[in-house]
């Protein structure tokens, strides 16, 4: 199939068969001998998150694949643990993708491996994804596949907990708005502003992404000129952890990156019991996250979840989806539980047992929700996935029904694409988009 086409549509209709041909037909299209493309035009490489979301579609379906899709990406792990957020392709030319190689030079890094990776992590989903993809075929080979990874996935936590506690209290910090996987969330909005860069930067450089989506649905040219400038002081230290406290420009504790971050430790202790290791210290550790989470990031006259902004020292105040996300915490306080769910039910989510609307990603009542930009209101399949398993782990059935149809209703309606109009439900991004695909067949399987 050619780039990003869209495999035969079944527009309007909910009829499961054809729903899951079109999502099985989309991850073929985006599998790269060792991998699947979150996008072949707009994102050509390997992604970590996406890599775990789509590995969880992909159990359902191929099987081997899924387990592929997570070794490759844990190939290149870093020496100290840290799982890069991109793993680029060498048989791709340089400008594929924009910031590619050139400007990350992980080569130059000891400790970096042999193939060329950005610096940077996203939320560590890995190890439920490797939980759910050995729970749909339990044998053997999967307890092997499950067993080879354990080292690789406690690493990647090490590394989180060990060099990312830039606050020493119990939660890791994400470095930059990439790292938190919702790249362009207005709860970026007031770091990012304190973050020195000039738009006019942007034009030694030629951007990927508005060549292959709207420019008025992605990141402003400022914006970009920032998030170039924190990956230049983090590469200027050779992506040197021990730097952050002093000098780095943005450093936040997300909600989001925390909640991946618990559940981890949980999908550990499991993952531990089955091969023979002891689960306990993951599930102390789950505890941890889970009460630091509650101490430092919840805030009891919003009722939510906020990230801390570690440069300013205060919570942020925009009220964005990732503040539903500690809902996949197991042993979240009731009295959290119970405001997150009225959250996700107030008019600013809108999540309930017939949804009239999808979830958007952020507060649909706030004055600078944008339905078109890139992560400022358009809904996502990933988050709503999260949340659903967050109100199933819960006890709230009706809600994760609810949000289960409108989901499955959005890919029905418009394919399999990167995000969709939280009001229309029209389809935006990348038309045949990864991780889209491979939740539509586990929701389809719920
Ligand atoms: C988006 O992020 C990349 C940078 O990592 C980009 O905008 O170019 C985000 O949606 C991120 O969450 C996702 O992993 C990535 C690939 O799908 O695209």
């Amino acid at each position: 199939m050619t780039a990003d086409a869209v495999p035969a549509r079944i527009g309007g209709t909910a009829e499961p068969a054809g729903l899951s041909r079109l999502a099985v037909a989309t991850l073929d299209a985006n599998w790269e001998h060792d991998h699947t493309v979150p996008s072949r035009t707009l994102y050509p490489h390997q992604w970590s998150w996406d890599s775990a979301f789509i590995a969880i579609g992909l159990a359902h379906v191929r099987l081997g694949r899924a387990w592929r899709e997570l070794a490759s990406l844990f190939r290149a792990q870093w020496a100290d643990g840290r799982v890069p957020h991109i793993v680029f392709n060498p048989a791709l030319r340089v400008g594929a993708y924009f910031p590619g190689p050139d400007l990350w030079r992980s080569a130059d890094v000891p400790g970096a491996p042999g193939v060329d990776t950005s610096g940077l992590v996203q939320p560590p989903v890995h190890a439920l994804a490797a939980l759910l993809a050995y729970r749909r075929v339990p044998d053997q080979s999967g307890l092997a596949a499950l067993r080879r990874l354990y080292p690789a996935l406690v690493a990647q936590q090490r590394y989180l907990a060990e060099r990312r506690d830039v606050a020493g209290d119990g939660l890791v910090c994400v470095v930059h708005p990439w790292e938190s996987g919702l790249d362009n969330s207005p709860a970026w909005d007031e770091p990012m502003a304190a973050v020195h860069a000039e738009a006019a930067v942007m034009r030694a450089y030629r951007r990927h992404d508005t060549a292959h989506a709207d420019a008025a649905h992605r990141p402003t040219d400022l914006d970009y000129a920032r998030y170039l400038a924190i990956v230049a002081a983090y590469r200027g230290h050779g992506y040197a952890d021990r730097h952050l406290a002093d000098d780095h420009p943005f450093l936040v504790e997300c909600p989001l990156f925390n909640a991946a971050f618990g559940s981890a430790e949980h999908a550990l202790a499991d993952i531990a019991r089955l091969t023979g290791f002891d689960p306990g210290p993951h599930r102390l550790r789950a505890d941890r996250v889970t009460e630091a989470l509650v101490r430092r990031l919840y805030d009891p006259v919003t009722g939510t979840f906020q990230p801390r902004d570690l440069r300013a020292g205060r919570l942020i105040g925009a009220r964005t989806v990732l503040g539903l996300a500690p809902l996949l915490l197991p042993n979240l306080p009731a009295r959290q539980v119970d405001a997150l769910v009225v959250e996700a039910t107030s008019a600013r989510f809108g999540v309930a047992e017939r949804m009239d609307r999808p979830l958007p990603s952020y507060d649909r009542t706030a004055p600078d929700f944008e339905p078109l930009r890139y992560w400022r209101g358009p809904s996502w399949l990933n988050i709503g996935w999260l949340v659903r398993r967050g109100l199933t782990v819960h006890g709230h059935p009706e809600l994760a029904a609810g949000l289960r149809r409108s989901m499955i209703d959005l890919v029905a309606g418009a394919g399999c694409h990167e995000y969709f109009h939280p009001d229309t439900g029209a389809g935006l991004g990348s038309p045949a988009f990864g991780w889209t695909a491979a939740l539509l067949l586990d929701l389809l399987a719920a």
